[in-house]
């Protein structure tokens, strides 16, 4: 048993877990904000939650590659009565997928579980938010910013580059009390990476985890999928499968996905095989 507290509920890390997306924007890139109305992104929660998922990450602002940003009142309105409504309504753990200050601290006030940040509590004042709320975090690696970020993106040693800046943020945590073990940490697969960072990034997982935390990977429909199959976004639920089912043999323990169902399946069996003696 290796068990998180996300507020009121906890998990055991030793099993893996799925984090159904529900992307309240009118741009996400793959589900095109097919769930921005509360009606249609509650429906998508129950859905999600009767498919096994362990937690809903609701997110007001899209980080695909050239997204434009979202002002802060756009967000607060876009996410905050979506956690609301969905706590009110269903027993799950609601991750709030944001990087502003005000976000964080009212998302906690409605009882979210955990701040999903791609950009590490980077943004002005966030760390000190994330230390008031007192919720687990998960910290991404971004290169660059959405905007730009996908213009050529380099490194010398990507995992080793990936490590350090994640390592650094962890410290920063820390000097504002933020513990080490509330905290998960992420490789943010396509966030500034080539299509062979993302690979080497995925056939390193169990790097990450050395580090002694808990990782979550990513990875859903996303471009690597597509560049290595040649597969539009629509067709990439069985090359995103592979990729989480290669994360999860390395040590990864939360995946973020769109499509529930398959992953619960898979992960169930993969754990099994894993456990049985
Ligand atoms: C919000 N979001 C989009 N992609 C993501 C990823 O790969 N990891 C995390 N933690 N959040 C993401």
């Amino acid at each position: 048993m290796s068990l998180m507290s996300f507020g009121d509920k906890s998990l055991d890390l030793s099993l893996p877990h799925v984090m159904g997306i529900l992307n309240v924007t009118p741009d996400s890139f793959s589900d095109g904000g097919a769930f921005n109305s509360l009606d249609s992104a509650l429906r998508q929660t129950e859905r999600m939650i009767s498919e096994g998922a362990s937690m809903i990450d609701v997110g007001g602002e899209s980080t695909r590659p050239g997204a434009s940003p979202v002002s802060l009142q756009q967000e607060l309105d876009r996410v905050l009565p979506i956690v609301e409504a969905i706590k009110s309504r269903f027993d799950t753990i609601v991750s709030v997928d944001t990087s502003t200050p005000e976000v964080m601290l009212g998302a906690a006030k409605l009882h979210a579980g955990l701040i999903n940040d791609v950009r590490a509590l980077e943004r002005q004042g966030a760390l000190q938010a994330a230390a008031q709320t007192q919720l687990p975090l998960c910290l991404m690696h971004m290169k660059g910013m959405p905007q730009t970020m996908q213009e050529q993106p380099d490194y010398q040693a990507v995992v080793k580059e990936v490590s350090d800046y994640l390592l650094s943020r962890v410290i920063a945590c820390e000097e504002v009390g933020i513990t080490a073990d509330k905290i998960l940490l992420d490789p943010g697969i396509g966030f500034g990476k080539q299509l062979s960072h993302n690979l080497q990034l995925l056939q390193h997982t169990e790097d990450f985890k050395r580090l002694g935390f808990n990782v979550l990977i990513g990875v859903s429909r996303k471009t690597m999928i597509g560049d290595v199959l040649g597969l539009p976004v629509e067709e990439r639920l069985h090359g995103t499968m592979g990729a989480n089912a290669a994360a999860f043999a390395r040590g990864a323990r939360v995946f973020r996905v769109h499509d529930v169902k398959p992953h619960v399946d898979m992960l169930t069996l993969m754990s099994r095989i894993e456990r049985e003696e």
